[in-house]
């Protein structure tokens, strides 16, 4: 009988009771976020986990590293063929990471950059309060249209003409339209410009072919993180269409950002990928219908969805503006604790003192979808979210409703369908490979 000392016991059951929660009785809407197949989580706990590789694969300063050499090769691979391209980086530990490469790799102390938006959806990194602004990169924004939820694409263009940034970025955080990569590429190469796309919300869809590929719009550098609705480990990506730029946003991943890349993520990233090939189109498909039932269900049900002149959304996100219920803080705090995760979120009518109750709750249906869900539970989920937000319903009521609905829900989707045998001796060998061979 294990009989574990106080302290450790607390540990243990903080981690027990964290994934029970979120991973078993909560319905997650956070836009960022996605869980693992059992397989990519099995081969996740391998020992690379324990190991140093600085440096490209077989140009390491450390020994040991044949097969973590041979894994990096395979994985960037399977994501080079899905993104169509044969450059990709797999060594940033995070979007940020990632996205801070490139700046330092294209533009110096001084320059100029030109972004989306915050209260639009650019991604803090984006901007001066942000990885940005710590490189002494000057942020000059965008102009956004909130009737087209997008880009005003004139005003960009001729503001991108007069600024001659050195750095164009698209891609966000809040993004529920494609941004106009064609146009805004066209006019950050006539002044010399290089076109950074973030992707990390749309890696999934792009990777499934519901969203365009932004390299082969015209993008010169696609950066993204590897866990939102591409559904990997948490992680850094960065693809580039050329042999050149590869090269110069490899001399600065490491040693500038980058020491050791957190190697064990390598395999689940490759499992991931796969995942994508063989399952992505299918899941991306499913998660953009998803969404649009999703919007139109919570507009149904009496919330102020934004976009309903667009159609709401393309991507993997609903926004609905709350203010008139008392706000995005109040109504994502309420729905934690009917155990629906959300986050609160700056809209672009939102003023920066909005910043602790913004107007907005950002919803994404990524995560539910790889658990199998389909248009009749986002209405479900539609109207859970009506009874807290709008009729003040009791949320430790609502979270009853919320636990029975999640319990048909045990099994994550578009993966490979394994056998619990076969899990359970991959897990054997990660934890105990003495036992095994
Ligand atoms: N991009 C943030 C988000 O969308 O939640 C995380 O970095």
């Amino acid at each position: 009988m294990f009989n574990p000392p106080e302290d450790l016991k607390e540990v243990i059951d903080i981690v027990v009771k964290h994934t029970v929660w979120r991973k078993k009785e909560c319905i997650n809407l956070i836009a960022s976020e996605n869980v693992m197949s059992p397989l990519a989580m099995v081969l996740y706990l391998n020992d690379m986990m324990h190991r140093y590789a600085e440096g490209k694969p077989f140009k390491r300063f450390y020994q040991g590293l044949k097969y973590v050499d041979e894994l990096e090769v395979k994985a960037q691979k399977i994501m080079g063929e899905l993104l169509n391209t044969e450059y990709v980086e797999l060594r940033p530990i995070s979007g940020t990471i990632a996205n801070a490469t490139v700046f330092k790799a294209m533009a110096n102390y001084g320059d100029k950059a030109v972004v989306v938006p915050v209260q639009a959806g650019a991604h803090v990194s984006h901007t001066r309060y942000g990885t940005l602004g710590a490189l002494g990169i000057e942020q000059v924004e965008m102009p956004f249209s909130v009737e087209e939820w997008n880009i005003d694409v004139d005003g960009a263009v001729k503001l991108i003409e007069e600024v001659k940034p050195r750095l164009v970025i698209l891609g966000g955080s809040l993004y529920i339209f494609p941004h106009p990569v064609k146009e805004i590429a066209e006019a950050a190469h006539s002044v010399g410009a290089k076109l950074m796309y973030d992707a990390a919300h749309v890696l999934g869809l792009i990777v499934g072919k519901a969203w365009k590929n932004p390299l082969d719009e015209g993008a010169d550098i696609l950066t993204s993180s590897t866990h939102k609705t591409f559904p990997g480990p948490q992680g850094g990506l960065i693809a580039t269409r050329t042999k050149e730029d590869y090269k110069k946003v490899g001399k600065v991943v490491f040693p500038m950002f980058v020491s050791n890349h957190h190697l064990h993520r390598l395999a689940a990233t490759a499992v991931a990928g796969l995942e994508m090939k063989y399952f992505g189109r299918d899941y991306a498909s499913q998660i953009l219908r998803n969404a649009k039932a999703f919007a139109e269900a919570l507009a149904a049900e009496g919330f102020r969805v934004v976009a309903e002149n667009k159609g709401y959304t393309n991507s993997h996100q609903v926004i609905v503006d709350v203010k008139g219920h008392g706000g995005g803080a109040k109504n994502a705090q309420l729905l934690e604790e009917a155990n629906i995760i959300v986050n609160k979120n700056m809209l672009p009518w939102d003023r920066p003192e909005d910043i602790k109750n913004p107007s907005g709750l950002r919803l994404g249906v990524q995560e539910v979808t790889r658990w199998g869900m389909k248009e009749d539970e986002m209405r479900q989920i539609a109207e859970f979210m009506r009874m807290v937000v709008i009729d003040g319903k009791d949320p430790a009521e609502v979270r009853k409703k919320v636990i029975e609905f999640r319990k048909e829900f045990t099994k994550i989707h578009y993966g490979f369908d394994i056998p619990r045998e076969e899990e359970e001796r991959l897990f054997k060998i990660m934890l105990h490979p003495y036992e095994v061979f």
